[in-house]
Formats: C-alpha cells, sequence, structure tokens
C-alpha cells in the first residue's frame, strides 16, 4: 500500500510540477509607435513591417503586421519578438531567442486560447500564423497583444527588440529591429489614454479568435513577476494527504 502511495505521488508532483505560467496584463503604455521594418533584404523575398502603438486605454499594444513576397511553399510562417537586436550585417541568425522573461520555454506549444501562459514574444503563437492562400503572397493583420510593454523599465518592453518571420520548418526568413518612429515622438509627458484612443482609433475587427478576447483578469498589474497558476496549492494538498497515509 504504501509503495502504491509513493509511486502515485510521484506521479502526480510530476504532472503538477508543470505550473502553469501567466503573464500579467501591461497597462500604462505610453502614447509612441514602435515599427520593424524587415531588412534583411538582399537574401530574402519577404518584406514588410510589424508596427505597435498603444492598445486601448494604454492596455496592451496594438499590432499591425503586414508581409509581403511569401514564398508560396514556405509557410504558414510563424513569426516572433526576439531578444537581441538584428546586428548590422543583417543576420537574423544573431537575433538571438523568442522573449521570454518569465522562462516558460518553447514547451508545450503555445494555446492560444490562453495566450497569457505563452511566451511573451511569441506573437503568431498567441494569435495568428502568417497564412497565404495560393497565389497570394501578403498577409496583414491586427490585434491588441495585452502582455507586451512599450515602457523601458518593463521587462516587457518591445523597443530595443527584434522581430523574425520564420518558414514552417524554423528557418529564419528576415528580421528587422524595433524603431521608435521618427525619433522625434518620445513625450515628454505621459498623454492620457483618451488621445492614445482618439490618435490611434478603435481596433479594426479582429482575425482570430483570441485577437479582441478580453483578459480574463484584467487586472492593474504593471510589471510584477508572473503568477503561477493554482497547481503550487494544490501539490501541497496532495502532499500533505500523501504524508498522511504514510504516517
Ligand atoms: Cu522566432
Amino acid at each position: 500500500m504504501i509503495r502504491f502511495l509513493l509511486i502515485f505521488a510521484t506521479f502526480m508532483l510530476a504532472i503538477l510540477g508543470q505550473d502553469t505560467i501567466e503573464a500579467p496584463v501591461i497597462t500604462g503604455n505610453e502614447d509612441v509607435t514602435y515599427t520593424a521594418s524587415l531588412s534583411n533584404s538582399h537574401s530574402s523575398s519577404i518584406h514588410g513591417a510589424v508596427t505597435v502603438t498603444p492598445g486601448s486605454g494604454g492596455v496592451g499594444l496594438l499590432f499591425r503586421v503586414f508581409f509581403t513576397g511569401l514564398p508560396e511553399d514556405a509557410g504558414p510562417f510563424p513569426y516572433h519578438i526576439h531578444v537581441l537586436k538584428v546586428p548590422s550585417n543583417g543576420s537574423c541568425a544573431a537575433a538571438g531567442s523568442h522573449l521570454d522573461p518569465y522562462h516558460r520555454g518553447e514547451d508545450p506549444p503555445c494555446n492560444s486560447a490562453e495566450p497569457a501562459t505563452c511566451q511573451l514574444g511569441d506573437l503568431s503563437g498567441k494569435h495568428e500564423l502568417a497564412i497565404v492562400a495560393p497565389g497570394v503572397d501578403n498577409f496583414s493583420a491586427e490585434y491588441t497583444d495585452f502582455y507586451l510593454s512599450d515602457r523601458q523599465e518593463s521587462i516587457a518592453y518591445i523597443g530595443n527588440l527584434s522581430v523574425v518571420i520564420h518558414a514552417s520548418n524554423g528557418t529564419r526568413l528576415n528580421c528587422g529591429n524595433f524603431e521608435l518612429d521618427g525619433h522625434l515622438t518620445v513625450p515628454s509627458t505621459r498623454r492620457s489614454s483618451t488621445s492614445v484612443a482618439s490618435k490611434t482609433g478603435a481596433p479594426s475587427p479582429s482575425i482570430s479568435a483570441s485577437t479582441s478576447a478580453t483578459p480574463t483578469r484584467p487586472s492593474v498589474v504593471v510589471d510584477s513577476a508572473a503568477k503561477k497558476s493554482s497547481t503550487l496549492s494544490l501539490e501541497t494538498f496532495i502532499t500533505a494527504i500523501m504524508t498522511f497515509f504514510l504516517l
């Protein structure tokens, strides 16, 4: 009996050990625009840009994505925010790994129904892969990502990072660095969310299911550490029961 309980306890703890990390919803984003233009033109047919402005009321960031020249036989195309800048030689390999400040890791793959649990930089995982129909070589999307920031002090800050678009097999096809548009628009004071909304306009109708979904936790957390889900307390509970039986 005791052996059975030990095996059962080990099994349950192994399962529960896969704690779910939930990224906090980012509020208070600034009225600035960042654009990452895919720049490595000499080695890729793909061009385009990812433009980022504050989400409605400064909650999250509004992404406008446009890619063109997508080779028909290489998609669907994942694309991500990567943690390092693309160097002047244009090497997408030098862009490093995905933005993942909560150390979520690659596995299991991102579930778009639970975007808070995905790597912060996994844009195509949280929203949608760039998919093109036969004979079409461009893709566009617009969505709000609630877990990213345009404020330098945030660990979810995207302004000094890069975007990489991949072939379906993971090959890095093109990349570009986020740049503050015009380098002239740094606000000296934070503007109200009203002016943000009137400047950027309301988001257009969503394309993917997760695009316009209201976050289930409209928290005011800006930069606190990601929360672990309730699996930890369940883990403690099971351990307590096992201890009771063993004693
Ligand atoms: Cu990537």
